[in-house]
């Protein structure tokens, strides 16, 4: 039998690849580069926003249009057919939890895909509950040692730490990420926890737009591709949200859609297109999530567009090099959520990602929120290292560590939505 060992090979590739290695790559606050942001309160042509209902009639629509067609992609036109079965509802972990696993399945002219929803509820609950919902790596029976989770057929990345070979999932790896998703936690403090796998939606590896959900779809590559792999993986965030729409135990008023990394990235878009989510929470995002791309700092545009060409669209790529030229910049993604709750979390060490740019971004994305509420204010500059700011409804942290997601993030994420929900 396998089991997980943590090769010094392994190690060395992570801190690599993980801290970003380009030789140009910039750490030097010093160095980024004077530049001016877009502006998110005027319109393309050059009209002034003043008004909530301008603001929503017009320059939202005109930022998200600019996402879909720059950054993002465009979700495919409506021809899917989509049906939920719940596969699974039992009392699970011991009686601290009802768990239920729900069948996501989208046809198309004879073709079928299906999607594996994993959600943990607080037991007997009154009344119905707030969710955190997100997507994960390595498949819903990673997140925690529940010997009933199923176990995803798709696509896998390899990963010796996990030993996951021949790209497939197993026994081996079931609770190999539970350190990320305290299940318990949040159960004891009345939130339930919902995960999809974010390779069962499509598997984050270049293949031309082939596999995954994306398979299920018509057109030329170039089609498929205007459809990327995180835009893929935010709508499959929106179809949870449909589910929840459903379940009546739980709110769906009260769902805060998260994720770490490229996971948040993924998170941010979700809230972005679908209004339904009232908390989105960006943990790590970084390059093409929270941070600011025209600072250049850590990973820039060129770094993450060759590294991972599927992950936006075709049109993002032209901005390799050029980020003063892009129409937008993240704090206008940011702001597409006001006034809903708005989490973005950095971790000290996680340079690569620009905690600075983060927070800089959500810093001037507070302009769109005091048009709703003109008391919104957030320092120009970041709070100290481990000191929450919680500005609701915004809310910001930089952590001591790595880039990664811990008890101390979930933490505040929970002590934020006890604010914001109650
Ligand atoms: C990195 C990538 C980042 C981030 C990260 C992750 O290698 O450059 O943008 O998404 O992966 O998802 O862990």
């Amino acid at each position: 039998m396998r089991t997980p060992n943590l090769s010094l090979l392994t190690l060395v590739c992570t801190a690599l690849f993980s801290a970003g290695t380009h030789a140009q790559t910039n750490y030097d606050e010093n160095k980024v580069p004077d530049y001016t942001l877009p502006a998110l309160l005027k319109t393309a042509d050059g009209s002034t926003i003043q008004s909530v209902s301008d603001w929503e009639g017009i320059r939202r629509r005109e930022l998200l249009q600019l996402f879909e067609e720059q950054v993002y992609g465009r979700f495919p036109k409506g021809d899917l057919t989509f049906q939920t079965e719940v596969v699974d509802e039992v009392e699970a972990l011991d009686g601290k939890a009802i768990r239920k696993q729900i069948k996501l399945l989208f046809s198309r002219e004879g073709r079928q895909h299906e999607v594996s929803l994993l959600v943990y509820l607080p037991p007997a609950a009154e009344k119905s509950v707030p969710v955190f919902v997100g997507l994960n790596f390595y498949g819903n029976h990673t997140i925690h040692a529940d010997p009933n989770i199923l176990i995803s057929e798709s696509w896998v990345p390899n990963n010796d730490r996990f030993c996951i070979v021949n790209n497939r999932a197993d026994e081996v790896s079931r609770g190999v990420r539970s350190y990320r998703w305290p299940v318990e936690r949040l159960l004891a403090r009345g939130y339930g926890l919902a995960t999809i796998y974010c390779g069962d939606i499509d598997p984050d590896y270049n293949d031309d737009f082939q596999n995954g959900v994306h398979g299920l779809l018509e057109g030329t590559k170039e089609e498929k591709a205007q459809w990327s792999t995180i835009s893929a993986w935010a709508w499959g965030l929106s179809r949870a949200m449909d589910y929840f729409e459903q379940d009546t135990q739980i709110n769906a008023d009260q769902v805060a859609v998260i994720g770490h990394s490229r996971l948040g990235k993924a998170a941010l878009w979700a809230g972005a297109t679908d209004e339904r989510f009232a908390m989105v929470i960006s943990n790590d995002s970084g390059c093409g999530g929270a941070a600011l791309s025209r600072r250049r700092f850590g990973e820039t545009l060129a770094d993450i567009n060759n590294r991972f060409p599927h992950w936006f669209c075709e049109n993002f790529k032209q901005y390799n090099g050029r980020e003063d030229d892009q129409p937008v910049d993240q704090h206008q993604l940011l702001a597409l959520m006001a006034p809903r709750a708005l989490y973005v979390a950095s971790a000290q060490q996680d340079e690569w990602a620009d905690p600075k740019g983060e927070y800089l971004s959500l810093y001037h994305a507070a302009e769109v929120y005091r048009l709703y509420n003109s008391a919104v204010g957030l320092p120009a500059t970041p709070p100290g290292v481990n000191r929450p700011l919680y500005q609701l409804p915004m809310g910001y942290h930089v952590r001591t560590g790595t880039h990664d997601i811990v008890r101390f993030d979930w933490e505040r994420y929970m002590d934020f939505a006890d604010r914001f929900f109650e």
